[in-house]
Formats: C-alpha cells, structure tokens, sequence
C-alpha cells in the first residue's frame, strides 16, 4: 500500500485526521498512546526527536517519509533512530480502535530549539481538527496564544485545548485558578478545555475509578463526540440546531460505565461502515 502524503488514507476513509499539537513535552505522545490504547510510541526520551508521526489503521507497518518522497520501511521499534533532517514525516499503521474514527498526528513540539517550526507547519494544511496540549504548570503561554492564532483558521474549527500534568498543581484552589485563567484567556478558541493527568490516565489500567479522576474520561468522551459529527460542509445548514441538542447517546454510556469511552464508543459503532458512522444522524435511517 502506498503510504504517501498525497496518498490520505483517513480521507478516503472519511475520517478526520486529529493532530495533537503543543510546546515541547506537553504530553503530545503520552495522550497519543492513551488514544492508541497504550500502543506504544515513543515517548519523550532526551535528546531524541521525532519528525511529525501520522498515524492510520491498517496492520502494522512504519514508513519514513523522506523529504523528497520517498519511503522506507523501518521497524516500528526504531522510530528513534530516524534522520531528523532527511525525514518529513514517519507513517504509521496499527490496528487500534480509535484509528477507526480518525487519522492521528503526533507533532513535534512548537517551539522545540531542536526542531524547525517548518516541520509541522508543512503538515498543518492537512489537519482537521488539533487537541492542542498546555503544560499546566506554565499553562497557555504567549508563544502558544501566537502560534495558535496562526493555525486555527486552517482547521475546520472543532479543536480542544488540554491542560496536561494538571497533577503537579495541588488539588483545589491551584488548579481551579489555572483552569479559570485559561479559559477566560482561551474563549472562543476551543471547543472546551480540559485538565488532565496523563500519566494517570496512561497508568489506570481497568480502573475506572482512577481513569475518571484523571480527567481523562471528560475529555476522551467529548473528543469521540466531536470526531463523530458530520463533515463540516455537510453539516453547515444545521449546524446551530444540532449544537444545541445534547448527544443522545455519550452521556448514559458515560454515566452507566464510567469506562473508556473510546474504545467503546468505537467498537459499537465497528458494525457500520465507516462512511456511514460518520453521517449525520437523521440521515442514517436513510442509508439503512
Ligand atoms: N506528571 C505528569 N507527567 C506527564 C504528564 N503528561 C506527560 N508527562 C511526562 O512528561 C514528559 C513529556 O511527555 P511527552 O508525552 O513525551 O510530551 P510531548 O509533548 O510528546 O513532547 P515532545 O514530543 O518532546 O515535544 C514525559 O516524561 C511524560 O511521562 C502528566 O499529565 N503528568
Ligand atoms: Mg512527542
């Protein structure tokens, strides 16, 4: 299978291609691999950086994306010893569930000394929708506030802002703050903003206890809700009305459970085909 840029397995799927974007060490790649079902890319290790990492369904397989097009089959467990300065890109294939509602791409870090901003921002254009990811202990910087205005127009607006390592601010009245100055620095720039415990999340097992109190509930399960709406020119004429319905399905699924959403989500919805998950709802009784 060709894996090429031009290529766009998630469109032809007819599915939104998701990138996961921030400063440097953020929590771009520990969210990825929570959505990955723990699948491991790699994380952050010192002094490795990884060129944007698009990854599609498909069994498994890695491809370095050259800067002249070309490809070359790596194994997924060097992604790490890739040529930073020849590579655009490293594609991946996995059979994970959430790759079945969209295309994900971890970028590199907006202002990594170690990586030109060109990097990602030749990618940019072939994003839809960004989980934007903000350490909290320095929450929402000028130089995020700045990139941010540079991208938002080039998505199709269904964007979520993430407060990662929420769990280095004490419980109460810290992180109250932080989350209250965000938002009211961030309104109208995000579908929502949430707090999460990354590593908690990553780390919560079956525990459905811990994966809720580590944020990662909330967000996963407006993330899936927000994938799952209609593409944007499709949806246009009903926009406004449907932005006021609550989502009949997600809220009883969460509150029965409590559990992982996604995966879950997903799976029920695996029956249909993927065109079809993705229309919106009044039309379904149409296609069945
Ligand atoms: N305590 C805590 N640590 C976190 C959290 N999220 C990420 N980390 C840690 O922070 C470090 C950076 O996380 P990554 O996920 O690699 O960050 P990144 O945004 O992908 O970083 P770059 O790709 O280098 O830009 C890792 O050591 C993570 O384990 C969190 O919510 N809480
Ligand atoms: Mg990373």
């Amino acid at each position: 299978m060709d894996m090429t840029q031009s290529d766009r397995t998630g469109a032809e799927a007819g599915k939104p291609r998701l990138a996961l974007m921030g400063e440097f060490s953020a929590g771009k790649s520990t969210l990825s691999n929570i959505l990955l079902g723990g699948r491991a890319l790699p994380m952050r290790v010192t002094a490795t950086r990884l060129p944007p990492v698009w990854v599609s369904y498909g069994p498994d397989r890695a491809v370095c994306v050259g800067q002249d097009g070309s490809e070359t089959e790596i194994a997924p467990d060097r992604l790490d010893q890739v040529d930073l300065d020849q590579t655009r890109m490293i594609r991946l294939q996995m059979e994970a569930d959430a790759l079945q509602l969209c295309d994900l791409i971890d970028m590199p870090g907006i202002s990594d000394p170690n990586m030109s901003s060109g990097v990602w921002q030749a990618l940019i254009d072939e994003v839809d929708s960004v989980v934007w990811c903000t350490h909290a202990t320095q929450a929402w910087r000028q130089s995020e506030a700045a990139t941010w205005d540079q991208i938002v127009e080039r998505t199709n607006g269904r964007n979520l802002l993430l407060i990662s390592q929420i769990d280095k601010l004490a419980a109460g009245r810290d992180r109250a703050r932080v989350l209250a100055r965000v938002r009211k620095e961030t309104a109208g720039l995000f579908r929502g903003v949430y707090p999460v415990a990354l590593l908690e999340a990553l780390n919560a097992g079956d525990d459905a206890g811990r994966w809720a109190e580590s944020g990662a509930a909330a967000f996963i399960e407006t993330l899936v809700e927000m994938l799952m709406e209609p593409p944007a020119q499709a949806e246009a004429p009903v926009e406004e009305a449907e932005a006021t319905e609550p989502a009949p399905e997600a809220t009883p699924a969460a509150a029965e459970t409590g559990d992982r959403i996604l995966p879950k989500r997903v799976k029920a919805n695996r029956a249909l085909p993927p065109r079809a998950r993705l229309q919106p709802r009044e039309k379904e009784s149409l296609l069945f």
